[in-house]
């Protein structure tokens, strides 16, 4: 998918990867120049959080395979960041977890959005919403209220990765169930949160869709005991601490 090689021995492979898809996912018309800065931003994060995934984010990983399979509706959100990084490993996701995808976008255009469709569907998406937006998240200015009303708009568990703060606190407020993925524990976004994970997308989408195979056959209650025992309040702190006292090389 490159131009450039970027040798695996690499100490920093995975971020400089991330940065190159997310380059490309500009120059394709998919991830908007915001997105270069909200890339930024993550990587600071990740890099004060030893760039690995914690085993309070694996906890959270878990409780939010579990409240997927769960939900009636589940709906994974797709923006202009989450295309360009990992395409393949959300369409995977809604499979293992039968959710819609659908592309919800904060600065939406009509070009962006047919561009991270066509994109969903090259990497085997069948269905993807998010075009029709006949509904719309109260509170919120026209284009970035706008929604599939079969889609977000009837959803009762929604994954929005990588969401803007004003967004992710008005879909809690609509009632929804709302796992982030977000790698900053102190933003709104994760802080509105029924399930934050404080982890890279590029290492937390895998790891949801392990976690729900593993979890194909655990029963209802099961589930249901994996999502109460889950603490929010305490995978925030523990993440924040982690950034605190992490040990940097
Ligand atoms: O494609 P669009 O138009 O919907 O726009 C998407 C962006 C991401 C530009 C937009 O939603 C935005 O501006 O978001 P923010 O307010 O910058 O928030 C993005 C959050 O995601 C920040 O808290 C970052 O720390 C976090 N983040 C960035 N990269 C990653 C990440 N979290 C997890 N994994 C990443 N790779």
């Amino acid at each position: 998918m490159s131009d450039i090689e970027i040798p695996e021995s690499h100490p920093r492979y995975l971020s400089l990867l991330t940065r190159h898809r997310i380059e490309e996912g500009v120059e394709k018309g998919i991830t908007s120049k915001q997105g270069l800065i909200a890339e930024g931003r993550g990587e600071a994060f990740d890099y004060l959080l030893g760039e690995e995934t914690t085993a309070s984010a694996d906890a959270a990983e878990r409780a939010a395979a579990a409240q997927l399979l769960l939900a009636e509706h589940p709906v994974l959100s797709v923006n202009g960041n989450v295309a360009a990084l990992v395409p393949g490993e959300m369409v995977e996701l809604a499979e293992a977890v039968d959710a819609d995808l659908e592309v919800n976008l904060f600065n939406r255009t009509e070009e962006r959005m047919r561009a991270i469709a066509d994109h969903l569907r090259e990497h085997g998406a069948e269905d993807v919403k998010g075009l029709t937006a006949d509904g719309r998240i109260p509170n919120l200015d026209h284009e970035r209220a706008k929604v599939d009303a079969d889609g977000i708009g009837a959803a009762d568990v929604v994954l929005v990765p990588l969401e803007d703060g004003d967004r992710a606190e008005a879909l809690a407020a609509m009632g929804k169930v709302e796992i982030v993925v977000d790698l900053n524990p102190m933003s709104r976004s994760a802080q509105s949160a029924a399930i934050p994970i404080v982890d890279n997308i590029i290492r937390a989408v895998p790891n949801v869709t392990d976690h729900a195979r593993d979890l194909t056959d655990a029963t209802e209650e099961e589930r249901e005991k994996i999502v109460r025992e889950f603490d929010r309040e305490a995978a925030l702190r523990e993440a924040e601490d982690a950034i605190r006292s992490g040990e940097l090389d």
